[in-house]
C-alpha cells in the first residue's frame, strides 16, 4: 500500500556526526552496457540495447558502442577505483559478451574478461559484487520473441551457471536481474527502454519471467557457488504519494505502488502476487504465463535484498494520461512533474523517500538484509579552469541521502551497504550521454577520467563509516521533508 504510514523524521533534523554499522559495505556501481564499449570485442553479439540505438531510441542516437571505453580500459579504471579508497564495486557482466546470442556456448573471451576484472578488483583489495542482468538482453532472444517469451528466463539460468562456473570461485556477492520493473515497464509497455515495444500485456509476461528467472537464477547459483556465497536480487521501489484527496487518486496511488513496488516485492518475499495488482493487469493480459510452481521459485530465499532508490512517484487520478506508458493495466493515472529543487535530468530530490522506502520493506515484509545497490544523482558537472569538478551539488545530494539511510538504521533496519550510483559518468540509456551520474568525470572524446569533488568526499565517508563532523554538507538548500 502507498507508504503515507511510514512515521517522516526530518533528515535535515539529525546530528551531522553519524556512523554506520561496522563491516557496513561502502561501494560504487556500473553496469555493463553503460561503461563498457568494446562491442566488437571477445566475439560480443548484439544487445537489444545496440538495435534500440541504431533504431533511433535514444537521444541524439547515442549508444553503448564506446561509452566510457571501461573494456579497453579496465585495469586503469580498477587502479583509480583502489585511489579513491572503494572498498567494493558493483559491475555487471553483459550477457552478449558471454554468450553472444543468448544460448549455447560461452565465449571463453568474454568470461577472460570478467576473471580479469574480478582478479584485479581483488588485486586492489576492491570488493567484487556481481551482476548478471542489466537490462543487455542478447538481439537474439528478443529476435526469439523477449522476455514476454517464457523461454528466455531459462536462458538467463544456463548464462548464470557459465557466469558461476567462471567467477564464482572468486566473487562471492552475486546478484541476479537489476531493476526487473525497468526492464519490463519501460522495454515492454512504454517503449521508453530497449526493445521499445508498447505492448501492456506482454509486459506483465515480461515482468513474471525476469522474475522467473531471477528464482531460476538462484537455484544454479546455489548449485555452483561456495556455502558461503551471497546471493540476491535489486529493485528499484519508488515511494507512492498523492496529493489528491478523492477516492480516484487514492486508487491511482494503490495503482502505481501495486505495479512500481509490489509486484516485485510480494513474489519475492512472499511467494504470491497481489490480488489487487492481477486485478488491475488482467484488463491487458489473461495471465496464462504464470504457471504452477513458479511463485515458487521466484520466492527462493535470498541473502540479500538490493534496492535502488532514486525518488518518490507523485500520482494523481487524470483519465487516460497514461495510455502508453509503464503502467498496464492502469491508463487512468498522471505522474506528476517534479518541483524543485530537482537533479539535471528533473527528478525530484527527496531523500526522505530513501527512508521510507527501506522502512517500508522491514515493516511490511520479513526482508533478508538490505543494501542500497545505486543511490545518486545527475548533475551539470564540468571540469574547472583547475581541473577539477567541484559538484557540491551532488555532496550535498549524497549527504541528505545518507542521514535518511541512518536514519532507517537507527529506526532497526538491517542495512548492511551503500553503493553509489555511480562510479564514472556513463550512457544513461535513452538518454545517453545527456547526464551525468559519476563520481567520475568522463571525458568522451578523450576518455580522460576526473575524479570530482565528490569521489574525494566519498573517500571520507569511507574512511569514516560515516559523514565526519569534519565535513559538513556545502550550505544549499536543505533536503528535507517536502
Ligand atoms: O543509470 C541507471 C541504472 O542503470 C539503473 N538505475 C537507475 C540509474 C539512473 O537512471
Amino acid at each position: 500500500m502507498p507508504t503515507s504510514s511510514v512515521p517522516r523524521p526530518r533528515v535535515d533534523a539529525l546530528p551531522r556526526a553519524l556512523r554506520f554499522p561496522d563491516n557496513f559495505l561502502w561501494g560504487v556501481g556500473t553496469s555493463a552496457h553503460q561503461v563498457e564499449g568494446g562491442v566488437d570485442l571477445d566475439g560480443r553479439g548484439p544487445s537489444i540495447w545496440d538495435t534500440f540505438a541504431a533504431r533511433g531510441g535514444t537521444r541524439h542516437g547515442d549508444s553503448g558502442a564506446v561509452a566510457a571505453d571501461h573494456r579497453r580500459r579496465m585495469a586503469d579504471d580498477v587502479a583509480l577505483l583502489a585511489r579513491l579508497g572503494v572498498p567494493a564495486y558493483r559491475f555487471s557482466v553483459a550477457w552478449p559478451r558471454v554468450q553472444p546470442t543468448g544460448r549455447g556456448l560461452a565465449s571463453q573471451a568474454g568470461l577472460d574478461f570478467y576473471r580479469a576484472l574480478v582478479d584485479e578488483l581483488l588485486a586492489h583489495g576492491v570488493e567484487p559484487v556481481v551482476t548478471l542482468y542489466h537490462w543487455d538482453l542478447p538481439q537474439a532472444l528478443e529476435d526469439a520473441g523477449g522476455w514476454p517469451v517464457r523461454d528466455t528466463a531459462y536462458r538467463f539460468a544456463d548464462y548464470a551457471g557459465l557466469v558461476a562456473d567462471a567467477l564464482g570461485d572468486r566473487a562471492r556477492r552475486w546478484g541476479t536481474v537489476n531493476e526487473p520493473w525497468c526492464a519490463a515497464m519501460l522495454g515492454y509497455a512504454a517503449g521508453v527502454h530497449a526493445p521499445g515495444r508498447t505492448e501492456p500485456g506482454a509486459a506483465v509476461a515480461a515482468a513474471h519471467h525476469l522474475l522467473l528467472a531471477h528464482g531460476l537464477g538462484v537455484d544454479v547459483l546455489r548449485g555452483r557457488l561456495s556455502p558461503g556465497a551471497e546471493v540476491g536480487i535489486t529493485l528499484n521501489p519508488y515511494p507512492v504519494v498523492t496529493a489528491g484527496t478523492s477516492d480516484a487518486d487514492l486508487d491511482a496511488a494503490r495503482r502505481i505502488d501495486g505495479i512500481a513496488n509490489r509486484l516485485w516485492y510480494d513474489p519475492v518475499l512472499l511467494g504470491r502476487y497481489p490480488d489487487d495488482v492481477l486485478d488491475d493487469l488482467s484488463t491487458v493480459s489473461d495471465l496464462a504465463h504464470v504457471r504452477d510452481g513458479d511463485l515458487g521459485v521466484v520466492s527462493r530465499p535470498i541473502d540479500v535484498l538490493g534496492l535502488n532508490y532514486y525518488r518518490r512517484y507523485h500520482v494523481s487520478y487524470e483519465r487516460g494520461a497514461a495510455a502508453v506508458s509503464p503502467w498496464p493495466g492502469s491508463p487512468d493515472v498522471s505522474v506528476a512533474a517534479p518541483d524543485e529543487p530537482a537533479t539535471a535530468n528533473g527528478w525530484r530530490i527527496e531523500p526522505d523517500g530513501l527512508y521510507e522506502s527501506l522502512v517500508r520493506v522491514a515493516t511490511d515484509y520479513d526482508p533478508p538484509p538490505l543494501v542500497v545497490h545505486e543511490s545518486g544523482g545527475a548533475f551539470p558537472d564540468a571540469v574547472g579552469p583547475h581541473g577539477r569538478v567541484e559538484d557540491d551539488d551532488r555532496i550535498r545530494f549524497l549527504d541528505a541521502h545518507l542521514r535518511a539511510a541512518h536514519a532507517a538504521v537507527a529506526a532497526g533496519v538491517d542495512l548492511r551497504g551503500y553503493f553509489v550510483w555511480s562510479f564514472l559518468d556513463n550512457f544513461e540509456w535513452a538518454e545517453g550521454y545527456a547526464h551525468r551520474f559519476g563520481l567520475v568525470h568522463v571525458d568522451y572524446a578523450t576518455q580522460a577520467r576526473t575524479p570530482k569533488a565528490s569521489a574525494e568526499w566519498f573517500g571520507g565517508v569511507v574512511a569514516a563509516n560515516g559523514l565526519p563532523p569534519a565535513s559538513p554538507a556545502p550550505p544549499g538548500p536543505a533536503c528535507g521533508d517536502p
